[in-house]
């Protein structure tokens, strides 16, 4: 056995607790390099005769991706604390390993194991339970519908006239939302994701002039209670975006530093580098990048603390939404986070928090900070074989299970699956407008382990390069409209709610992904009733014929899609499927 690649450390992905009786332990260990695995655990207090009595039980292996076989053992100790180690088999040895290293022999002393102290309720992650079954959407208010005309900026072009740029206005505004809500309901969405509302200078609202303001183009607060109003009638949770890392040049106290400088009373509101405050030809202060019309906010000032904390509770306790997006939240501090989390949980206890992170996010995600993270990693890796075919079956299937296996079960779960945003190229376009990989994109999305989110108008298979590519108007005149792709998404949609099992109530592993014919085939199993769901993807232009696994003989098989049915007897041979160029198949059984 390789040594050197087995590898545990608590807490984090290693040991956590799944919930308040329940802990998770994962071992890595070399990809094939061992059979089995046993948990040594016990409770560190019980001895008997000057030795510790310890248990074992067999982890199940969980997934493997491109160097490591992953191994998972659920525990759920009497007296809520633990000891434990491993048992680690192959063919030629078994060896122990524990906190202080590798054995021949299990010692008896519980203090050279592992160590999970105690299970305290308060540090469970846990993230609202509504988030599960949640399938969001994300709108750019300023493109998604012009309800009104009254409060278009000046300048605003008619509607989808042009391409979008980084400066131009259509007039989108939140009657446009409220009169298209039946176009979501009827989609299945049951979240929204707002890009900035408050009062900003941009079409995209990043650089806030005013936090407690809606942006008078988008509507009054009259008008963002009606909408929320609207929304949650319908079954829709709303989630805005809460720009804390910087403010925007026009922010009342970043003018104040401008104007007064070192005599400012906000002059340490900010990171300002020396005085007098310089914008050109770079920022002599802290900014997002180096864009000096957003300051950076020195967030662990006390005022400023309070200013933003406030912000956070008033949203929630005056209009009664349902989550914060946290722009750029990997650049604020953790401890702003962690107040912010109790803050706004104050004001109402399942209110769900999503930081943007783009890269590896444990540090934000052990409970006391983040409830999710927008889940970048597995937006990359599907595009990268899916859309793009930059990998091929095997590299997408091993980072996949990469990304699953970085993160708790529990924070899986609730993580938010994108696929594009109003920060990346349209999926469609990624796919160079193969529409049949765009329809695998939507299949690889929604019926994963998380909550899945679609951009506005890929429903619609609208199209769009890099920023402000990717945000033009919405389209509404039907004849513009993809409505095969809208009823292709609505039924995936329908699945996920109809089958607990297709959406988030599952576990998925990859049975089998083959480089030459470019196919792959995973499996949800419901870890309640038992029920399977086979997805046979052929990612390639060819015909394709599959061989399904053996566990489907003597079964009756339902393809979920088309509805037939057909039975396998318990001999039989011929196992096959037939799947046409970017064909799938969903098989309950
Ligand atoms: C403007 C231009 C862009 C240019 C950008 C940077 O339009 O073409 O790239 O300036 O100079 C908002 C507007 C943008 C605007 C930006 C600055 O929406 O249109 O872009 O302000 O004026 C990183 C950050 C991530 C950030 C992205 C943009 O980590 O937090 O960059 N995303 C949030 C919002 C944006 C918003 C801002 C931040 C600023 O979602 O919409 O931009 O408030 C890799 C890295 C990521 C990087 C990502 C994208 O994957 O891992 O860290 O994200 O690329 O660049
Ligand atoms: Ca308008």
């Amino acid at each position: 056995m390789l040594k050197e690649a087995i590898f545990h450390r608590p807490k984090n992905n290693f040991a956590y607790a799944y919930n308040e009786t329940t802990l998770h332990i994962r071992l890595q260990t070399k990809k094939e390099d061992v059979e089995a695995v046993e948990l040594i655990y016990g409770d560190p207090y019980i001895w008997e005769d000057g030795e510790w009595i310890s248990l074992k039980k067999p982890m199940n292996k969980t997934g493997s991706d491109d160097l490591y076989d992953y191994w998972l053992a659920e525990v759920s100790p009497e007296y809520r604390r633990l000891r434990y180690g491993f048992a680690l088999k192959s063919e030629e040895e078994t060896i122990i390993y524990n906190e202080k290293g590798f054995y021949e022999e299990e010692p008896k002393d519980c203090g050279l194991y592992f160590c999970f102290p105690f299970l305290n309720k308060i540090d469970v992650f846990q993230a609202p339970t509504w988030v599960k079954d949640t399938v969001w959407y994300q709108i750019f208010p300023e493109r998604f519908g012009n309800g009104n005309k009254e409060n278009d900026p000046k300048g605003a072009l008619p509607w989808g006239s042009t391409d979008p740029s980084t400066t131009n206005f259509f007039g989108g505004d939140f009657e446009g939302v409220i009169e298209h809500i039946d176009h979501l309901v009827e989609l299945g969405i049951t979240g929204i994701y707002f890009t900035p509302i408050f009062k900003a200078k941009s079409n995209h609202k990043y650089d806030t002039i005013d936090y407690m303001e809606i942006d008078p183009q988008f509507g009054t607060k009259e008008t963002f209670k009606k909408l929320v109003e609207v929304c949650h009638e319908n079954g829709i949770k709303i989630m805005l975006d809460a720009v804390f890392n910087h403010s925007g040049y026009f922010w009342e106290p970043f003018q104040d530093v401008l104007k007064n400088g070192e005599k400012s009373k906000y002059k340490d509101w900010f990171h300002i580098w020396d005085f007098p405050v310089v914008t050109k030809p770079k920022p002599n202060y802290d900014a997002f990048a180096f864009v000096s019309d957003m300051p950076k906010l020195n967030t662990e000032h006390p005022e400023v603390k309070d200013y933003l904390l406030e912000v956070g509770r008033y949203w929630v306790r005056e209009f009664n939404i349902d989550g914060w997006r946290l722009d750029v939240a990997n650049e604020v501090d953790h401890q702003f986070w962690r107040d912010f989390r109790n803050a706004v949980k104050a004001e109402k206890e399942d209110v769900y928090i999503l930081g943007e992170i783009w890269h590896d996010s444990m540090p934000w995600l052990q409970g006391d900070q983040f409830d999710a993270v927008m889940n970048y990693p597995f937006t990359t890796a599907t595009l990268d074989f899916l859309a793009k075919n930059k990998t091929k079956a095997t590299e997408f299937a091993n980072s996949i299970s990469k990304v699953m296996h970085s993160y708790p079960i529990n924070v899986n779960e609730v993580a938010f699956n994108l696929l594009g945003s109003h920060d990346t190229p349209r999926i469609l376009t990624i796919c160079e407008e193969n529409k049949d990989k765009l329809k695998l994109l939507f299949l690889f999305q929604l019926s994963f382990v998380g909550a899945p989110c679609i951009y506005y108008g890929d429903e619609f298979s609208m199209t769009g390069d890099q920023d402000p590519g990717c945000r033009k108007c919405m389209v509404w005149e039907e004849e513009k409209q993809d409505l095969n792709m809208f009823a292709f998404v609505k039924k995936l949609i329908g699945l996920r709610k109809e089958l607990p099992v297709f959406g988030n109530h599952g576990d998925i592993h990859f049975i089998e992904a083959n480089d030459e014919t470019n196919h792959v085939m995973y499996e949800k199993v419901s870890n309640s009733t038992g029920e399977r769901i086979l997805f046979v993807v052929n990612n390639s232009d060819k015909d394709l014929v599959v061989t399904l696994p053996d566990g489907v003989k003597g079964t009756v098989m339902r393809d979920l899609w088309n509805g037939e049915e057909f039975a396998f007897a318990a001999d039989a041979t011929a196992l096959q499927v037939k799947l046409p160029a970017y064909g799938f198949q969903i098989l309950a059984y």
